[in-house]
């Protein structure tokens, strides 16, 4: 079965996530299935993608393969990775990427959304940030998305926590764009996508463009960039990582030691 199914519809293109046994999560073959799309996309002309997941699942995106992340010692969330690959491609891809979104989003599915270019939403979606849980040591490149759209303190509380922030404050802190009731998502969205297909692909292929260059982080001298890599190093070096996925992996709950 396909993990993810593709549409064309003229310029408008239908992604959609489709591997609800294992929740959409973010394996190395799912996220494969997808860049193959997102390049018959791009040379098929297609200007505008709609994100969505297949209807009727409860969970959006459950974040990351936790049976692929990388072993403690090594860190997990290097930029090599097929997933920053993925991301990088949706935050680049020459038009806007719409993320329809229902039901929960999970740690690296939080941040595929975020790197969506809107993101319309209904009542029932949450979203948890889940780095702490399992023990990761996140990466600095994509604080900066949360931090830009949710400002600093509210990522600090979601990250901290881990708790999953509900569909009315995700609205009011300005991560969904739109939260409409679930009967109205596909034809809100859709008719969100049309109008934007009516502009000139040009013009918003240069403002996406733009707006992306413009909210990149500070650069980083040297002297930061290691202090950051000395703190991540840490935590992907430590007994409470191994803990972190082990208890996922025994579907029990992780017993943190702080070492
Ligand atoms: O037991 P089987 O083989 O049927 O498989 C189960 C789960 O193991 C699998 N599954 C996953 N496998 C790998 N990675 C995942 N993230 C993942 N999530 C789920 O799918 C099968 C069904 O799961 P089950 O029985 O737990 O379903 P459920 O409906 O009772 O509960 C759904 C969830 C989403 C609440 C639950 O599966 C869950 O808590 N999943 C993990 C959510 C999470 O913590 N995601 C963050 C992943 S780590 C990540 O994204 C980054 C590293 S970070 O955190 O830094 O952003």
């Amino acid at each position: 079965m396909a993990l993810i199914l593709s549409e064309i519809e003229g310029h408008l293109g239908i992604i959609t996530l489709n591997d609800p046994d294992r929740r959409n999560c973010l394996s190395s073959s799912l996220i494969e299935e997808m860049l193959t799309v997102l390049d018959h996309f791009e040379s098929s002309g297609v200007w505008v993608i709609i994100l969505r997941a297949a209807a009727g699942g409860k969970v959006w995106c459950a974040g990351h393969d936790i049976k692929e992340l990388r072993r403690p010692g090594r860190d997990p969330l290097t930029s090599a990775r097929p997933y920053e690959y993925l991301l990088d491609r949706v935050r680049t891809y020459p038009g806007p990427v719409i993320a329809m979104v229902q039901g929960t989003v999970w740690g690296g599915g939080c941040n595929l959304v975020l790197c969506c270019d809107i993101v319309i939403g209904t009542d029932d979606v949450t979203f948890a940030m889940t780095p702490a849980k399992i023990g990761v040591p996140y990466n600095p490149a994509n604080l900066v998305h949360f931090i830009n759209v949710l400002g600093l303190n509210k990522a600090r509380e979601m990250f901290f926590t881990a708790d999953p922030i509900r569909a009315s404050e995700a609205y009011n802190c300005g991560l969904l764009n739109h939260l409409v009731p679930v009967t109205e998502l596909e034809t809100f969205t859709r008719g969100m996508a049309n109008r934007i297909l009516r502009n000139a692909p040009l013009a918003i292929r240069a403002l996406k463009e733009q707006f992306r260059l413009l909210s990149k982080g500070q650069p980083m001298d040297a002297e930061t960039f290691d202090k950051i890599q000395a703190v991540r190093q840490r935590v992907f070096d430590s007994a409470d990582y191994a803990e972190g996925v082990q208890a996922f992996l025994e579907k029990r709950r992780p017993r943190f030691s702080g070492r």
